[in-house]
């Protein structure tokens, strides 16, 4: 049976003419049993006036700044006696629907009201130092289940108190700037301010290429959201160096060069061979485990940078390696790689030796785990137990997925790299 229930203002104690301070709700609005219609404030507390049925306003008896007693008509619901809350005196129908995500978790919070809580004044000031903003149980409670600090919200209610409305508000101007901040939508373009260089002086603009704007995107995604940590170690490629060049003087002109960056590709092969957990990909609950190896390798072209793969080199020799790095790299630098000629892989090598530089620490492949940096190979004196001998070292480093693999893991694994790259026998062990 449906029926008017006349929402009241319960007993206060000694209170009398107390101000309304905050009104949740409008005149068509659905509202649930205990859900807090008002809040009141005397000069020592704040109290919510839950709802004691479910239904719909119908009428509003009160405003901002009305002052009320014990008793007095604070709105009209239209609801139905089933509802009907035990200690209200009337009561409504089915539950209100939420109308999106944010208002069914606001809909959750709704309130069992509420024990008289003390005021925070805005000249109130706690041990910090700091002044707690002024908003009613409820609207704390909201605040705390979205995590919002009250100090961040910017009140619209009377005497700069916090409403409802307020921290709602909030959280959507948080979640429309999180999204216009996404990496994987505008990596590329950066969100600070761009002012008028012209101002300074003269000036070029540069479209940026195709490109890097994607690898903008993906470069900028991984390095926010994979808890990379780099390892550094060195390699002796004295006798790799030596072997190397005669492969190289022997072959026949025309011939495939064996290259450092082949070789590195190869030494992982076998780490990767030997410590699966970087030959895999972090899954939702999972991690995917590949029994394949496929390597991927940073090529610097005029339109950015590409990172064409290999399949296979565990199962490729070195010349293989080496001649499909050529033919991949020539693609690359005409702009004719293919789509499928970069996906797949299940580690990244990338070299900086051709260049110059003694290491760096390189980003991550999403969703591979780990990638290998080399820097520019030079002669450095090493003791040797009895004397010191000009040895060629080549500087590396590893950066890896600090969720998938851990300090010990990436120690070992970029050791076996260096000793593999100093002995490539232990390539194929
Ligand atoms: N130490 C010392 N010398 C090195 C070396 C190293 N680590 N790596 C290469 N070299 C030497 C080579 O021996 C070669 O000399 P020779 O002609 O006498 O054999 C010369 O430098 C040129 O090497 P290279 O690096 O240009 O060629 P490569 O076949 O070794 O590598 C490729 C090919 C595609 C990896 C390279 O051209 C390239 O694009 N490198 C840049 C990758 C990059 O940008 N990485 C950074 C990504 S993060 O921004």
């Amino acid at each position: 049976m449906t029926g008017s229930v006349e929402v009241t203002l319960p007993d206060i104690g000694d209170y009398k003419d107390v101000p309304v301070v905050e009104i949740n709700v409008a005149v068509g609005d659905r509202v649930q049993i205990d859900m807090p219609l008002l809040s009141i404030e005397s000069d020592k507390a704040t109290m919510e006036v839950p709802s004691p049925a479910a239904g719909t306003i119908s009428k509003l008896m009160v405003e901002i700044g009305s002052r009320v007693s014990q008793g007095a008509l604070l709105m009209i619901l239209d609801g139905s006696e089933e509802d009907r809350s035990d200690t209200a005196p009337i009561s409504a129908s089915e539950p209100k629907k939420p109308k999106d995500d944010l208002s069914a978790t606001i809909a959750t919070t709704g309130a069992p009201l509420e024990e008289f809580e003390p005021v925070e004044r805005p000249n109130d000031r706690r041990v910090t130092g700091a002044v707690e903003p002024h908003a009613s149980p409820s609207v704390r409670a909201l605040s705390r289940e979205l995590g919002v600090s009250l100090d961040g919200v910017t009140p619209s209610g009377l005497k700069g108190r916090v409403l409802r409305d307020d921290v709602i508000n909030h959280v959507k101007q948080v979640m429309a700037e999180g999204r216009k901040e996404s990496p994987v939508t505008d990596g590329a373009a950066p969100d600070w301010p761009i002012p008028n260089f012209e101002k300074f002086g003269t000036i070029e603009r540069m479209p940026l290429s195709r490109i890097q704007k994607l690898t903008g995107a993906n470069l900028l995604r991984n390095w926010r959201m994979i808890p990379h940590v780099t390892n550094f170690d060195k390699a002796d490629v004295t006798e790799l160096e030596t072997f190397r060049k005669i492969v190289n003087d022997e072959a026949e002109q025309g011939s495939v060069k064996l290259t450092m960056v082949s070789m590195l590709i190869k030494a992982a092969s076998g780490a990767l061979k030997k410590y699966p957990r970087f030959n895999s990909s972090l899954g939702r609950d999972e991690l995917i485990l590949k029994q394949y190896v496929h390597i991927g390798f940073a090529v610097d072209t005029p339109n950015g940078l590409v990172v064409p793969v290999i399949r296979d080199c565990d199962r490729r020799s070195l010349l293989e390696i080496a001649s499909e790095m050529r033919r991949l790299a020539d693609k690359a630098t005409k702009g004719q790689l293919a789509a499928e000629d970069m996906q797949g892989g299940c580690f990244s090598v990338s070299s900086l030796g051709g260049v110059g530089g003694h290491g760096f620490t390189p980003i991550i492949n999403a969703p591979e785990v780990a990638i290998l940096g080399a820097g520019k190979a030079s002669t450095e004196a090493v003791w040797h137990g009895r004397e010191f001998r000009p040895r060629l070292v080549l500087p590396i480093s590893l950066s890896w997925d600090h969720r998938v693999v851990d300090g010990v893991a990436a120690t070992r694994f970029l050791a076996f790299i260096a000793s593999s790259l100093s002995d490539l026998r232990r390539c194929v062990l």
